[in-house]
């Protein structure tokens, strides 16, 4: 049971957390209001396709992005949230800086996704004066400069100790392990051998003891491995979900609900009869 919020989910079987991202389009005129509604109308088409929860992120965090202000990042996501609250279903908001997690939990949101897992100074505080779920994720380097050459001994090994020092912290700011979820961050500061080790390892992680969420919709590992485009990425992103959610994920965190959905289906009948 992960407590996120008011919710109470159960993990019986895997999670599909629908990803809605709030970054201005480029070619509308529409300003603020455009981005706003194309989110929210983006958001009601994941709950349709079965969503569980829905991770909204107003800051790119892709690799060679550059930082959203406090204030930028604020303006794109509040307002999605405070259109979203009410529909009974879990929103949890990707962000690193304290002073969008305050004003997210305030405005009703569930659950703190951070990339940066909590180290921003203060994060750590404003999450533990909540009843909000987190996200600990694993990034080596920042979104600027991770991809540059990452480097790591024995990555499942390292990958591990970083979450399980991330969850020790938590708990001992009195944040109960009810509410923890851990994520190796795949493509955050790891090369295709590395995505790859964590991925044929993935059961070390779900050992933590909490909930274990996994990333890799559309990622370029996938692009990699299969010389696909972004757009065309569907199958390679639900081959990953379905690996993941074999080796113990419980939040799979995607574009493409819908289709995820069916195939956690055939997983789910699987590990029924186990
Ligand atoms: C992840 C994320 C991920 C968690 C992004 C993208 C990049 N949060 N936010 N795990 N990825 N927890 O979706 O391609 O893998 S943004």
């Amino acid at each position: 049971m992960l407590h996120c919020g008011s919710f109470r989910l159960s993990l019986s079987r895997p999670l599909v957390m629908g990803i809605v991202n709030v970054t201005p389009d480029s070619f509308s005129d529409g300003g603020q209001h455009a981005t706003t509604s194309a989110a929210v109308e983006h958001a009601l088409h994941l709950i349709d396709e079965g969503a569980d929860i829905l991770d909204i992120g107003g800051e790119s965090t892709r690799p060679g992005a550059m930082p959203a202000s406090t204030e930028e990042e604020l303006r794109r996501v509040i307002p999605v949230i405070e259109a979203l609250r009410g529909k009974d279903i879990p929103l949890s908001v990707d962000t690193c800086k304290p002073e969008v997690m305050r004003e997210a939990l305030a405005a009703g949101a569930d659950m703190i996704n951070d990339v940066n897992a909590l180290h921003a100074p203060g994060a750590l505080e404003v999450l533990a004066e909540s009843q909000a779920a987190i996200c600990f994720m694993h990034m080596r380097g920042e979104p600027r400069n991770m991809q540059a050459a990452p480097e790591y001994q024995d990555v499942v090994g390292e990958v591990s100790t970083f979450l399980a020092e991330r969850l020790a912290t938590a708990q001992a700011l009195g944040i109960t392990r009810e509410r923890l979820v851990v994520d190796p961050g795949f493509g955050f500061g790891k090369n295709l051998e590395h995505n790859l080790e964590l991925l044929r390892h993935l059961e070390c992680f779900a050992k933590l003891g909490v909930p274990l969420l996994a990333g890799m919709s559309r990622k370029s590992m996938l692009g990699s491995i299969t010389g696909l485009p972004v757009g065309e990425r569907l199958i390679p992103s639900v081959t990953a979900a379905v690996l993941a959610a074999l080796k113990g994920a419980k939040i799979l965190r995607v574009h493409d609900v819908r289709e995820t959905r069916q195939a956690l289906q055939v997983v789910a009948a699987i590990e029924e009869t186990n």
